[in-house]
């Protein structure tokens, strides 16, 4: 066991959590949270959203050797494009960016947030010094987009989760031949009834591939008298056709807990857009505490992917 890591849960949290806050950032910011994470020659590069205090957020970059201390670029990495297409589309805010590792490239999945919705924002950068903007690849409204790092027969695949007024927010997958036009969309899980992700759920983390399958790490929420509580799950992915779910373990796997996480910019939400494979079969969690601080933990992957084997739930 490694004494940087406690508690008692199947996710171990990072002692020193939370790990990075807005007194860390060398431009003015009021948030930090729900940041995408990946390993880029030999450190961990972290796309985090801050809130500004005009209530809309940005995307700013942090950098660091070990995973776990990280430093904060002098400038935000994507703010709302100012004009051309994208700026219609991102008047409100860019917001939760995942990192997707596919075929060598770092693709970044945002919210972009308008008069017209929430859709999403594909990006691409091989270097982090330089970042273009692709396409929208989603209508309103829909948001966090996971790119599986893989084709599947010539296609890219991606989870998502678009919103529905007559049923419960659902995790879909859609495939793409040149990750612009999308299509062939089923849906793939639902919220169960009475149960801590009843009220919706969203693909968190890109996918990461295991031995038995993708893990899929998303959140879910719980409606209470006292407003909603966001926790992570997992669910295993079949390896050679992701529209497969081999199990969705029915025991959410980290909620809100430390005091950074039960209050704040929002009270009682952990949320993930990064999480990081590790040599030594750790998976390393990257979660926003309450909308307002980044904090880390990490699980054996081995037993996260037994979670959904052995204890699962219909997916549907
Ligand atoms: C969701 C998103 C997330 C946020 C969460 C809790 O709808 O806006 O970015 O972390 O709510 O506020």
């Amino acid at each position: 066991m490694n004494e940087a890591f406690t508690g008692t849960g199947i996710v171990k949290r990072y002692r020193k959590n939370p790990i990075l806050t807005k007194a860390d950032v060398p431009y003015p910011v009021e948030t930090v949270h729900n940041a995408g994470v990946v390993r880029f020659e030999n450190r961990y590069i972290m796309l985090f959203r801050s809130h500004l205090r005009n209530g809309r957020s940005i995307i700013g970059m942090a950098e660091s050797q070990d995973g776990l201390n990280f430093s904060v670029r002098s400038q935000p990495f994507l703010v709302p494009a100012q004009k051309g297409f994208f700026a219609e589309y991102e008047e409100f805010g860019v917001e939760d960016p995942r990192i997707n590792l596919v075929e060598g490239e770092f693709l970044i999945t945002y919210s972009a947030y308008s008069r017209h919705g929430v859709r999403i924002g594909l990006a691409r950068t091989r270097d982090f010094e330089n970042v273009e903007r692709i396409a929208l690849i989603t209508q309103p409204d829909c948001r966090n987009v996971v790119i599986f790092p893989e084709k599947f027969n010539g296609l890219y695949a991606r989870l998502d989760r678009p919103h529905s007024q007559i049923t419960p927010w659902s995790i879909w997958i859609s495939y793409s031949p040149d990750l612009i036009h999308w299509g062939g969309s089923r849906i793939l899980i639902k919220p169960a009834p009475y149960h801590w992700d009843e009220m919706k759920i969203g693909p968190g983390a890109p996918p990461l591939k295991t031995e038995k399958g993708w893990l899929n790490i998303f959140h879910g929420v719980f409606p209470t008298m006292d407003g909603a509580i966001y926790r992570l799950g997992v669910a295993l992915h079949q390896l050679d056709d992701p529209a497969r779910v081999i199990g969705v373990a029915d025991e959410w796997i980290l909620q809100p807990e430390d005091p950074w996480e039960v209050t704040g910019y929002v009270h009682n939400v952990v949320f993930t857009c990064g999480a990081v494979l590790e040599p030594d079969r750790m998976v390393r969690i990257y979660w926003g505490g309450a909308d307002s601080v980044m904090c880390t933990g990490q699980a054996s992957v081995d037993e996260l992917v037994e979670l959904c084997v052995n204890k699962p739930r219909p997916p549907l």
